[in-house]
């Protein structure tokens, strides 16, 4: 057993602390007010080959996995947990279902640009209908000559603003409920595609996520990703491998709270010492350090258990849950540390609530991750 990250790991873990403390840190409370999306930071993340890490070489990634592209995830999200959304969408949902899926003319055509953060991705599970049940899909793809028309809707879709391809599940079979799904790669400047003005969201502000309408939109034949009726699988599938990002992320945001709360506790002093001298303080600080590193090691067993070919659904699940009740108890620890002050803007702790109250919701509620997880138990 070895839990040790290999050096090429560590560097890559270093770089993108150094990145996210250096230039993302600083302005992630603006971001956030100002409801910014930073393409700036998108464009440095993309210098970096971040957006590359998950992908072999061979479709222009670097090919250093799973595990290493997690490790930036939670640097990102621990610096700024909306631009850690926006990387984490694009790179294991919206790019991965053609990484996993596509022809290899698929691959070639998508992936590199992708990789390259030339391109943003989006995923378009989700819609009015089909939320947690999510093979409710209403949206439909008809065969019309060498062409698929597609009609529907989309929401609660991130990046839909700025993604040059979207995949998007629609019935090609009806009657057949999750056999009859199949998905598509939809480029972003198809005619007919329109994303509504953005949600108005409580966190993630400076993320992007709208609504996708979908009115006749017409792909070539070769744009369906897979064999038909294979579509509810493969988001299945994809979301197995996005739910270990969105754990990631978490481990980032609960990592920030205990960052903010520890420095906050040995500064701040009352009846004559700093709070972290307090033995009622240093529980609350000792469970939160207990509780990330847990969850952290959930969300890198699951990662490396994806790298290494092995089924890692149930391992995703369980790292996901953990990990974001983990965030929403450590922001919440974080605030009550931080007493009145924690209750405001003047620090960081309030925007790491609102952030990461998503976490148990988004790719599957907490209750969802239950389900699968009681499931695996053969329930
Ligand atoms: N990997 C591969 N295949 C899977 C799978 C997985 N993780 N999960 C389910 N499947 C397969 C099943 O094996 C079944 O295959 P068969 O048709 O051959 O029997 C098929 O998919 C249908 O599965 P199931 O009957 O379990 O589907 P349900 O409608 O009961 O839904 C849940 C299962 C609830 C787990 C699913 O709808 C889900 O994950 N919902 C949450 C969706 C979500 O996360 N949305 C957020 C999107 S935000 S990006």
């Amino acid at each position: 057993m070895d839990f040790a990250l290999n050096e090429s790991q560590i560097m890559i873990q270093q770089m993108v602390r150094n990145f996210a403390q250096n230039e993302l840190a600083p302005i992630a409370a603006d971001l956030d007010r100002d409801g910014r999306f930073p393409e700036e930071i998108i464009k440095k993340m993309a210098g970096l080959d971040l957006f590359a890490l998950p992908f072999s070489e061979e479709y222009g990634g670097t090919g250093d996995g799973y595990l290493a592209y997690v490790l930036a995830v939670e640097e990102i999200s621990r610096a700024c947990a909306s631009t850690g959304i926006t990387y984490a969408a694009h790179c294991s949902i919206g790019t991965g279902p053609v990484y996993l899926f596509g022809t290899e003319a698929q691959k070639q055509k998508w992936v590199a640009p992708c990789a390259g953060g030339e391109m943003l991705a989006a995923f378009g599970l989700t819609e009015p209908d089909a939320g947690s049940d999510a093979g409710g899909t209403k949206t439909t793809a008809v065969l019309d000559g060498n062409e698929w028309v597609i009609n529907g809707s989309k929401c609660f879709i991130t990046n839909a603003t700025y993604a040059g391809l979207v995949i998007i599940t629609a019935v090609t079979e009806p009657g057949q409920g999750t056999r009859g799904i199949s998905s598509f790669l939809v480029p972003g400047n198809s005619p007919g595609f329109s994303v509504a003005a953005p949600y108005e969201k409580m966190g993630l502000k400076a993320s992007d996520t709208a609504e996708i309408i979908l009115e006749d939109v017409r792909v070539p034949q070769d744009y369906l990703l897979g064999k038909r009726g294979e579509g509810f699988k493969q988001f299945m599938q994809v979301l197995d491998g996005g739910r270990i990002s969105i754990g990631a992320l978490s481990v980032g945001i609960a990592q920030a709270c205990l960052d903010a709360a520890l420095e906050y506790a040995k500064e701040r002093k009352q009846f004559g010492q700093p709070l972290s001298k307090f033995q009622a303080i240093q529980f609350k600080l000792a469970d939160m350090a207990t509780a990330i590193e847990l969850a952290r090691m959930a969300v890198y067993r699951a990662a490396w258990l994806k790298d290494e070919g092995l089924p890692f659904s149930r391992e995703s699940a369980m790292a996901k849950l953990f990990a974001s009740e983990t965030a929403v108890k450590a922001a919440l620890e974080a605030i009550q540390i931080f007493g009145g002050y924690g209750y405001t803007r003047e620090y960081p702790v309030e925007r790491y609530l609102r952030d990461a109250k998503l976490m148990e919701i988004g790719e599957g509620t907490s209750e969802i991750q239950r389900l699968v997880i009681a499931r695996q138990l053969g329930c």
